[in-house]
């Protein structure tokens, strides 16, 4: 929409202040038809805003878009490190992207890097991530540990436990995690976590750990591939959530788990990671790059490496794949 005609938009609903509007009345104000102002009204409820439209009365703003910029995060955070500095931006390609920029650019640990909208969110294995404009979160966040290079897989499972207690925090809602990456709930994919790294050597420059949460999504806002699989905790708990909210409680969990992480190691993450799995003790196919294994879900390593035991009773150790549970 050209920007002249959304101002005029915008002046026409505000002057109202909170009463109906005819479409008649913003058509004669903007100076276009009450067909584009219809095309107008949807395009502000596409980015996020709620707009009552009742027949003859005409049209109402009722609330504006919740926005997860710097101030929303930061006003009553609680944290100490994590978050202290965030990289806000309306629209970017990738959240994951800009936080390898800034990690080589020496940005501190802890920075936040968060977007309203993605337009070519990463999965893993160069697929895509499905990232619209204000109904989710989709962050990236620089870690700095002193850990040696094969370790820094632990640190998705204990991003996977962050999310899961994070949404305990603001919902009735019981999350499952599927190694190595998936939050699930009722069986349905709400969260993915991404992590990539920078290295030389053995020594780990940054982590940059990556995570979409799908939060007030409605099932038709996710493209038809994924509507069997995906879902968001509004469609499952039934309430809108302050997206602000559930990143404070996400930086402070996972603030928690970093701590008890480096002073204690990988067992007590593992422990509460055992807590929340889905396919421990179940039969699963695990399809890697080179090869595709059924077997019983033992358990995980310390090395957060998957361990499958076949028919013949062989042991496979699993360090990335894509599950199915069978
Ligand atoms: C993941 O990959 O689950 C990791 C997703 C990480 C996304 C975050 S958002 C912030 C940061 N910036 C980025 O660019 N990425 C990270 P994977 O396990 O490969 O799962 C990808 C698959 O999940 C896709 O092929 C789809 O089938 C499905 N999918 C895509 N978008 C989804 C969504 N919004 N909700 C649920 N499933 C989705």
């Amino acid at each position: 929409m050209q920007s002249d005609l959304r101002t005029k938009l915008m002046q026409a609903l505000s002057k109202a202040n909170g009463a109906f509007i005819s479409g008649q009345e913003i058509a004669e104000y903007i100076g276009c038809s009450r067909t584009a102002v219809w095309k107008h009204i949807e395009d502000l409820r596409n980015e996020g805003y709620k707009v009552e439209a009742v027949r003859k009365k005409g049209y109402r703003i009722i609330s504006a878009p919740e926005k997860v910029s710097t101030s929303e995060i930061q006003f009553g955070l609680e944290t100490k490190s994590l978050g202290k500095l965030i990289h806000y931006q309306e629209s970017v390609e990738s959240t994951q992207k800009i936080a390898h920029q800034l990690a080589n650019e020496g940005a501190q640990e802890g920075t936040l890097i968060i977007a309203e909208e993605q337009v070519s969110g990463k999965g893993r294995l160069m697929r895509s991530w499905h990232s619209p404009k204000f109904t989710g979160i989709w962050m990236s966040i620089i870690l700095r540990p002193k850990i040696p290079l094969h370790q820094a897989p632990q640190l998705t499972l204990l991003a996977a436990v962050a999310v899961a207690q994070a949404i305990e925090d603001v919902t009735n809602l019981q999350p499952q995690i599927k190694w190595p990456n998936d939050i699930l709930i009722n069986r349905k994919k709400v969260t993915g976590i991404l992590t990539e790294m920078q290295a030389e050597s053995d020594r780990i420059h940054s982590v940059i750990i990556g995570v979409g949460m799908n939060i007030n999504q409605q099932i038709e806002d996710f493209p038809e591939d994924l509507q069997e699989k995906a879902s968001s905790l509004f469609i499952e708990g039934g309430e809108q959530l302050s997206r602000a909210k559930v990143i404070q409680r996400f930086l402070v969990r996972l603030e928690n788990l970093y701590t008890l992480y480096l002073q204690e190691g990988f067992m007590p993450i593992k422990l509460l990671w055992e807590s929340y799995a889905i396919s421990l003790g179940q039969v699963i196919k695990a399809s890697t790059v080179n090869e595709t294994i059924v077997g019983k879900a033992l358990g995980i390593t310390d090395a957060g490496v998957l361990l499958l035991e076949d028919d013949l009773g062989t042991v496979h150790s699993i360090y990335s794949a894509d599950i199915e549970i069978q």
